[in-house]
């Protein structure tokens, strides 16, 4: 064992090897001789799960004997990957298990493929959920992960003759060792129905919500071992099923025929992530979703309260805060004031006193087709006492408007929780605003911009309620598990502590320069890159020379986060490659991973005209082995590991103000890779760590792109002035890419002409391109690159999740860490 983290807990290898063989015996049915590799998987995984429940029972013992205060991260998606190398990282048995595997023959590594993904999430905001609950954990705090259990996840994504194939995603069809059922936890959501008012002995007024359809929501709790392997925290994920007890009073209400209808799809509601990432599609089952798991998790947080503090609400805020990673999980505000109003009888200023001290909201985009909006008729027929309820919560927000701004109706038209018009709509990000006592951004530009663009009026009526907290990505994860070779050179360089105190890789920096260094650390980079090299090759056939840059782009697919920039970039490349064969550049491989959500058009033609231009470069002999384009297939958690340790170059390059963060710009740098990316999100505070001389920063700022929105941006002036970005447009529309099919590829020309161009990506092509020149000259100095790459790891110290937590805590959540009882 080169690190112990943990003495206690130390397991020698004779016992992992016993516990192994004894599931494989014991619970596999099956032994050394015929277990393949899923049950030499399943076998390790039971054996480190004998470890995680040991610690998570102590671990509830003590925070049940300190009564401890607890943040509970509500959440639609926790994108979570797969559990096993983290786990022994963080249990400190990674060595000593690899050990017992292969002196049973098997090789760990290989039966870690084994795992499928959870891939409970869609992108950055699933992710990040994840790595902030690897922290919790980690620091000792008391903290409860709330979810959906989805049945499939995001989808798999399978390229077909270029296009992207959604297939199902299943993720627990031959089970999942980690999870545990808590079948004595079951909770019974009410949906639909109506409100009867009554009149209660004292003359006040109660209302009673008669539903139309019961669903019940079961819990299955996934264990969160933190690093040093002694807080094991819970992530609880909620099933839906179908409930025998049907409420018979209700009849004529409307109510009950879609009760009938919705009793038979009750088990939908976990059965599928939306796959959609920054579109509001406004969908019936999606606000199910929301307030299923919404409801569920407040009755359990409420239960496990009420053990302590039976039916005096006065401690609560002070022993429960939720926190709504953004508003997908809102509707637990008048889920929490229906509770306090109609079953505990409290008064509403004492119901919104302890409602507003619990709930604290993280908005993570500005994009106004990500802010969710409910229409009010949808609400009604779902949930018609939460709309009542919502409708109280802005009467009396109006009332404070009036004070601040009296006779101001345009005001209250603009900060209105409800918009009203033909189809009234709930405001969700509103609601969250108002019944929140904190919001918070996730990067410095983007909490700025959200005080001083999406929500001033508030910032103006509650100066201190809007705050920042820049996001972080656990180490463990995304250096430690995932990059070992450099991993073992920091640890022999500074110490084995940096996994939980990341700012030690700065000592890193006193190593910049020296040769031998430098050499070690490009030799691992090598080496991880031979290693994606031959997992290029087996996922797509393509052989890539792991000489060459590797060039990153790893993210969803978005017009903002602007792969077509990338693509478009590509194409001149190859232009002048074919112009010049002599065209001095070293030798680039471009590497794409992402996912469309399926009813995105044009996301869906920039992943087609990726691979074709991939295809017609990659056979193309003429460039001499100076250019490559891969798309990797089914880009995800698991597959980040591999492809973040291998990186050169990171592209993060949003049209400024529209990337609220970005973390994999954090994992990328942390993992020796230069950054070239535009003055948006963490990308600006990544720069201000590393140093202008270390990354590449190219295009408008966020107030030139204000300007140039406001003058007019006019697509047309660069393209007629430009002849490169004329003739790769033009290009697209010819049937160079699409042999046979000219004009496959013209949505995207149209896009950045007819359409306005409205992510301004001919507006920095130049700069672009220019800052990529300055790539290629950093790297045939080849001392100068080392440098670099080494300083990117040095500097990351800052973008920990620990210190995002930390943040967190201190700001908002007023946390103490409470230590395991051994
Ligand atoms: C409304 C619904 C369709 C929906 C909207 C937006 C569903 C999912 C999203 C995902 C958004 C909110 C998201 O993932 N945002 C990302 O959050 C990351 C973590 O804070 C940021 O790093 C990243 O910049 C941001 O795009």
């Amino acid at each position: 064992l080169s690190t112990p983290i943990d003495k206690s807990i130390k397991l020698d290898k004779k016992i992992i090897k016993d516990a192994i063989v004894r599931h494989l015996h014991c619970s596999l049915g099956t032994d050394e001789n015929k277990a393949n590799n899923h049950a030499w998987w399943k076998a390790t995984c039971a054996a480190v799960q004998e470890q995680v429940l040991e610690q998570l029972r102590k671990t509830q013992k003590s925070h049940y004997l300190n009564d401890t205060r607890a943040v509970h991260y509500f959440s639609a998606e926790f994108l979570m990957g797969r559990l096993m190398s983290n786990n022994l990282h963080n249990l400190g048995m990674f060595e000593q298990t690899q050990q017992a595997l292969t002196e049973l023959g098997v090789n760990l590594t290989d039966i870690m493929e084994e795992e499928p993904d959870m891939a409970l999430g869609n992108g950055g905001l699933g992710r990040l959920a994840a790595c902030f609950i690897d922290s919790l954990a980690t620091l000792d705090l008391p903290a409860v992960g709330y979810g959906l259990h989805y049945e499939h996840g995001l989808f798999r994504q399978e390229i077909k003759n270029g296009e992207q194939i959604e297939r199902p995603d299943s993720w627990r069809d031959y089970g999942n060792p980690w999870e545990i059922c808590r079948p004595e936890s079951i909770q019974e959501i009410p949906l639909y129905g109506y409100v009867e008012t009554k009149y209660g002995d004292n003359g006040r007024i109660k209302k009673e919500w008669h539903p139309g359809l019961i669903v019940k929501g079961l819990p299955w709790d996934i264990p969160v071992v933190g690093y040093g392997g002694k807080t094991v925290n819970v992530l609880r994920l909620w099933q839906s099923q179908a409930s025998d007890y049907f409420n018979w009073d209700v009849f004529n209400a409307g109510g009950y025929l879609d009760a009938q209808k919705e009793n038979v799809q009750a088990e939908t509601i976990s059965k599928v992530l939306y796959p959609n990432d920054e579109t509001e599609a406004g969908k019936e089952l999606r606000l199910i979703q929301q307030y299923f798991f919404s409801a569920c998790s407040l009755k359990d947080i409420i239960r496990r309260y009420k053990r302590a503090h039976g039916d005096n609400w006065s401690r609560f805020s002070s022993q429960v805060v939720i926190q709504l990673n953004d508003t997908h999980p809102a509707i637990a505000i008048p889920e929490l004031m229906r509770i306090l109003l109609d079953r505990a009888e409290l008064d509403w200023d004492t119901a919104w006193a302890i409602s507003s001290n619990t709930f604290a909201y993280t908005n993570h985009t500005l994009l106004p087709e990500a802010l969710e909006k409910w229409p009010a008729r949808m609400f009604e027929k779902i949930l018609p006492r939460h709309l009542e309820i919502i409708y109280e919560i802005n009467h009396r927000f109006m009332l404070e408007v009036e004070k601040v701004w009296p006779g101001n109706v345009a005001m209250k038209q603009k900060l209105s929780i409800i918009e009203e018009g033909s189809d009234k709509m709930v405001r969700m990000g509103n609601l969250s605003v108002v019944g929140s006592f904190k919001v918070n951004g996730v990067a410095e530009i983007h909490s700025a911009l959200v005080k001083k663009n999406l929500f001033p009026e508030f910032d103006h009526m509650w100066p201190g309620k809007l705050t920042n907290v820049t996001n972080g990505i656990t180490p463990r994860r995304w250096l430690k598990a995932c990059n070992p070779k450099l991993s073992n050179l920091i640890d022999d360089k500074i110490g084995s502590d940096w996994p939980l105190d990341l700012n030690k890789l700065q000592e890193l920096a006193n190593y910049a320069d020296n040769a031998k260094f430098q050499k070690q650390f490009m030799q691992i980079k090598f080496e991880n890159k031979q290693a994606l090299a031959i997992e290029i090759k087996a996922l797509t056939g393509i052989d890539v020379d792991p000489k060459a840059i590797f060039d990153v782009q790893i993210k969803r697919l978005h017009e903002y986060k602007r792969q077509h920039l990338n693509l478009l970039h590509i194409m001149a490349l190859y232009r002048r490659l074919l112009a010049n064969p002599n065209y001095d550049m070293h030798p680039r491989v471009f590497i794409f991973g992402a996912k469309a959500a399926p009813g995105y058009k044009l996301a869906k033609d920039i992943i087609y005209a990726i691979n074709q231009v991939a295809t017609r470069i990659n056979n193309d002999k003429r460039v001499n082995g100076k250019l490559k384009v891969v798309f990797l297939p089914n880009y995800r958690v698991s597959l980040a590991e591999k492809i973040i340790p291998a990186a050169d170059v990171s592209e993060q390059i949003s049209t400024a103000g529209k990337e609220a963060s970005g973390t994999g710009n954090m994992k990328l740098s942390l993992n020796g890779a230069l950054t070239i990316g535009t003055l948006d999100g963490a990308n600006i505070e990544i720069a201000e760590e590393v140093g202008d001389e270390n990354i590449f920063i190219f295009g408008l700022t966020v107030d030139e792109i204000d300007a140039l929105h406001k003058t007019g941006y006019n697509p047309f002036d660069y393209y007629d002035n430009n002849r490169e970005i004329k003739a790769i447009l033009d290009w697209l529309e010819t049937d160079y890419f699409t042999p046979g099919k000219p004009g496959a590829l013209a949505s995207l020309k149209h896009s950045l002409l007819e359409g306005g161009d409205p992510y301004k990506v001919l507006a920095d092509f130049e700069s672009y391109s220019a800052a990529h020149e300055k790539v290629d000259a950093a790297y045939k100095d080849t001392t100068r690159w080392a440098k670099m790459a080494i300083l990117n790891s040095a500097k990351m110290g800052k973008f920990t999740s620990d210190r995002s937590i930390k943040d967190y805590v201190e700001r908002i959540w007023k946390l103490e860490a409470c230590k395991v009882d051994e």
